[in-house]
C-alpha cells in the first residue's frame, strides 16, 4: 500500500455559478483526501478552475464583461464556496495562471518532440458547450452535443493534430495490464469497448479564438481547451516549470471525475501523458451525477440545486453525508431535500446523534461523568469491530455509500443492545452496578469507533461529539484501520455535553424552501418536478373510455398494510425490502422500487396499500410477495406512496 495520496477534481468552467455538482465531486475528493490522512497517508489535494475555451469567451461576452475580470470573478467564487464548506484542498489551481500555462506548453513541446503533433486542417463538427468533436457529415442538420444536448458547429480551421491513432494499442494494454485504472468496471468496460472501436488523431488547437494558452513556437494558434485543461494535474505539481518541485513525488495521483468526461480522462489524457514519456494517473474514479427534474444538475440548464439555499437551511455535516450515504459510487443520484432532511434526522439525529446523547448522559447521571472499570460486551464489540473494517475497505474504494450502510447497522445494533439491556432499570438496582458499567462501557466504546470512521463524512459533528467525550486529539488523529474497541481507560471523565445533530423540522424546512425557490426562480423543493420546457405533453383524450366491469376490480384484493421493518438490497439501488403486517399470521415480504425516494427507516409503522392477491415473484433472489401502492408523478415517475389520514386496522379490504 503506498503511503501517499494525490487526489485531484475536475478543474471547473468558470461559465457560470457553482451548483451542489460541483460542490458534491469536491466534498467527495475532500472526504476521500481526510480519510487518507487518516490512515497515516502523507496527502496531497488539488480542485480548481477551468478557464479556457469559446464557451468561457462567449459567456464573457454574453454579459458584456471583459474575459479576464469575468473569470476572475467566477474562479473566486468557486473557490469561496470550496472555503466556506471547508474543503480542505492543498492547492487551488487557476488555468490562466502563468505557471499552469508555461507547464501546458511544456507538455506539449514533449509531444511534438516525440513526433505525435503534426499540422493539417479539422473540417468536422465541434460543440462549443461540451468542448468536443463530434462525428458526422456536413450535410443535413447539426448533430446533437452528446452531453449538454445542444447543437454542434461546423468548423473548418487550419489544427495541429495529435496522433491519438498511434496510442489504441498502448491503451488497450494499459487497460489490460491495470484494470483498477478505470473505476467502476462499468465504465472501464465502456471506454476499452470505445478504444476497440478504433482512435483517430484528435484536433487540438483552434484559430478562431484566442481565449486559451499559446502553442509554443506558433502564436496563431490557443490549445484546445482539454489539452490545457488536463495537463493541470502535473503542471500543478511544478511540471515544465520548477523541476526540483518536491511535490512531484506525489505523480502518478487518483482522478475523482463525473461520468460526463470519462472519454478526455481515461483516453486523451493518458495518451498525452505516454506521448510526452511521463507515468498516467493511478486510477480514473468516476461518480455518477445528481439529477434534478429528470435531468442532470447542470449550469447550461440553470436546474442546479443553490449552494446558497443548502447553506442557509442545513449544516454542511447533513449535506456532505446525505450526498455520501444516498448515492453509490458511479451511480447517479435523485436530489430531493425531502430525503435529505429525512436523512439528516434518521442518520444524525436520530442515529448518532441520540446515541452520544444518551450514552454521556447516562454516564454522567450513573457514574458522575467517569468512565467506570469494565470490558465492553464481547458480541457488541465484535459487530462493532466488524462494521468498522467493512467501513474502511469499502471507504478505500470511495463506496461510502456502502461503508455508511455497515456503520449503520452496527450502530442499530448497539442501540437495541442498549434498549434490551435497559440501563435506566439496572441502574435502580444497587447491587447491579458492574452489569451497568458494562453497558456503558460498550456504548461509549462503539461510540468512540462510530465517530473515528465516520470522521471523513461528518467532520464538523464527529469532532464535536469526540470534544464532549473528552477524548484527546481529534477523530481525524486515529486510524479507524487499527481502531480497537475497548481502549479508553477507566477513570476517564466525559466533557460538556453538547447537543449535536438538532432534529431538523421538516414541514417548516420544506415551506421555507417552497418559499424561497419561488421567489428565485429555483428549482423546487418536489424533487423530480420537470422543467416546463419539458413536462409530457398531455395525453390526446381517447373517444371511448377502456371501461372495467365491477367483477374485473373485484379480482384485484386491495388491503391496509403497516410496515414492520424495512432494508435496503445490497446491489439493488432502487429496491426496498419490506415486511409488511397484513393482519395475517406471518407477515408478508414485499420489495418495492422506492429506494431512491424513501428512506427505509421513515416508513416503520406506516400505513400503506398493498395488492394482496398478485402472483409472488423473485425479485434479485429474493420473493415479493405482494405490490405497495404509490401514485407515481411526474414523467420520471416518483412514487409517492398510498397512505390513510384516519387509523384503519391492518388487513382490512378496499373496496
Ligand atoms: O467538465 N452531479 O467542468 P464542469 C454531480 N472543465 N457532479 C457534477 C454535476 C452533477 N449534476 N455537474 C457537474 C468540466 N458535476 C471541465 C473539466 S478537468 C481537467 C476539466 C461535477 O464545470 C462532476 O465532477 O462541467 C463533473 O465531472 C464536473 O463537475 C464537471 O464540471
Amino acid at each position: 500500500m503506498t503511503d501517499r495520496f494525490y487526489i485531484t477534481t475536475p478543474i471547473y468552467y468558470v461559465n457560470a455559478e457553482p451548483h451542489l455538482g460541483h460542490l458534491y465531486a469536491t466534498m467527495l475528493a475532500d472526504t476521500v483526501c481526510r480519510f487518507n490522512q487518516q490512515r497515516g497517508r502523507e496527502t496531497y489535494f488539488l480542485t480548481g478552475t477551468d478557464e479556457h475555451s469559446q464557451k468561457i469567451e462567449r459567456a464573457a461576452q454574453a454579459k458584456g464583461i471583459p474575459v479576464r475580470e469575468f473569470v476572475d470573478g467566477l474562479a473566486g467564487r468557486f473557490r469561496d464556496v470550496f472555503d466556506h464548506w471547508k474543503i480542505g484542498y492543498d492547492q487551488f489551481i487557476r488555468t490562466t495562471s502563468d505557471v499552469h500555462k508555461a507547464g501546458a506548453q511544456e507538455l506539449w513541446r514533449r509531444c511534438r518532440d516525440a513526433g505525435l503533433i503534426y499540422k493539417s486542417v479539422y473540417a468536422g463538427w465541434y460543440c462549443v458547450q461540451d468542448n468536443a468533436f463530434i462525428d458526422g457529415p456536413k450535410e443535413g442538420p447539426p448533430p446533437e452535443c452528446p452531453d449538454s444536448g445542444g447543437p454542434a458547429e461546423w468548423v473548418e480551421e487550419e489544427s495541429y493534430f495529435f496522433r491519438l491513432s498511434a496510442f489504441q494499442e498502448p491503451l488497450l494494454a494499459y487497460y489490460r495490464e491495470h484494470p483498477e485504472f478505470i473505476q467502476p468496471e462499468s465504465r472501464r468496460n465502456e471506454i476499452v469497448s470505445f478504444v476497440e472501436g478504433g482512435l483517430q488523431d484528435l484536433s487540438i488547437s483552434r484559430v478562431t479564438t484566442t481565449w486559451g494558452v499559446q502553442v509554443p513556437d506558433d502564436p496563431a494558434h490557443v490549445m484546445y481547451v482539454w489539452f490545457d485543461a488536463l495537463s493541470n494535474y502535473i503542471t500543478a505539481l511544478g511540471f515544465g516549470t520548477s523541476p526540483d518541485d518536491d511535490r512531484w513525488r506525489f505523480w502518478p495521483g487518483v482522478h475523482l471525475i463525473g461520468k460526463d468526461i470519462l472519454r478526455f480522462h481515461t483516453v486523451y489524457w493518458p495518451a498525452f501523458l505516454m506521448g510526452a514519456g511521463l507515468p498516467v494517473p493511478q486510477k480514473v474514479m468516476v461518480h455518477g451525477l445528481w439529477m434534478s427534474g429528470g435531468r442532470k444538475m447542470s449550469k447550461r440548464l440553470g436546474n442546479g440545486v443553490d449552494i446558497g439555499l443548502l447553506d442557509r437551511h442545513f449544516t454542511h455535516d447533513a449535506v456532505r453525508y446525505y450526498c455520501l450515504a444516498e448515492m453509490g459510487f458511479g451511480q447517479d443520484g435523485d436530489f430531493t431535500y425531502g430525503a435529505l432532511v429525512d436523512r439528516a434526522n434518521a442518520d444524525l439525529a436520530n442515529g448518532i446523534g441520540n446515541l452520544a446523547s444518551r450514552t454521556l448522559t447516562m454516564l454522567a447521571k450513573y457514574f458522575d461523568g467517569v468512565l467506570p472499570q469494565a470490558g465492553p460486551d464481547s458480541a457488541v464489540r465484535t459487530t462493532v469491530e466488524q462494521a468498522t473494517a467493512t467501513a474502511v475497505s469499502e471507504f478505500e474504494n470511495f463506496e461510502f455509500r456502502r461503508g455508511i450502510e455497515a456503520i449503520r447497522s452496527a450502530m442499530a445494533a448497539v442501540d437495541r443492545y442498549i434498549s434490551d439491556t435497559k440501563p435506566w432499570a439496572i441502574a435502580k438496582d444497587a447491587g447491579r452496578r458492574d452489569e451497568l458499567a458494562v453497558v456503558l462501557v460498550t456504548a461509549f466504546e462503539a461510540l468512540r469507533a462510530f465517530v473515528v470512521v465516520l470522521a471523513p463524512a461528518l467532520p464538523e459533528g464527529s469532532a464535536a461529539i469526540w470534544r464532549s467525550m473528552n477524548l484527546d486529539g481529534s477523530p481525524s488523529d486515529v486510524d479507524p484501520g487499527t481502531l480497537q474497541v475497548g481502549v479508553v481507560p477507566a477513570g476517564h471523565r466525559i466533557g460538556e455535553i453538547a447537543p449535536v445533530f438538532p432534529r431538523l423540522n421538516k414541514e417548516q424546512i420544506m415551506d421555507d424552501i417552497t418559499k424561497e425557490t419561488a421567489v428565485e426562480g429555483a428549482p423546487t423543493p418536489e424533487a423530480g418536478t420537470p422543467p416546463a420546457a419539458t413536462a409530457p405533453a398531455p395525453e390526446p383524450a381517447k373517444t371511448e373510455p377502456d371501461y372495467i366491469t365491477i367483477d374485473d376490480f373485484a379480482k384485484v384484493e386491495l388491503r391496509v398494510g403497516q410496515v414492520l421493518a424495512a432494508d435496503r438490497i445490497e446491489g439493488a439501488d432502487k429496491l426496498l425490502k419490506l415486511s409488511v403486517d397484513l393482519g395475517e399470521a406471518e407477515p408478508r415480504q414485499v420489495l418495492a422500487g422506492i429506494a431512491m425516494h424513501y428512506a427505509p427507516e421513515t416508513l416503520i409503522g406506516r400505513k400503506i396499500v398493498v395488492c394482496s392477491n398478485l402472483k409472488p415473484r423473485k425479485m434479485r433472489g429474493l420473493e415479493s410477495q405482494g405490490m405497495i401502492l404509490a401514485a407515481s408523478v411526474g414523467e420520471d415517475g416518483v412514487p409517492v406512496l398510498a397512505t390513510f389520514t384516519e387509523d384503519v386496522p391492518n388487513g382490512v379490504r378496499l373496496k
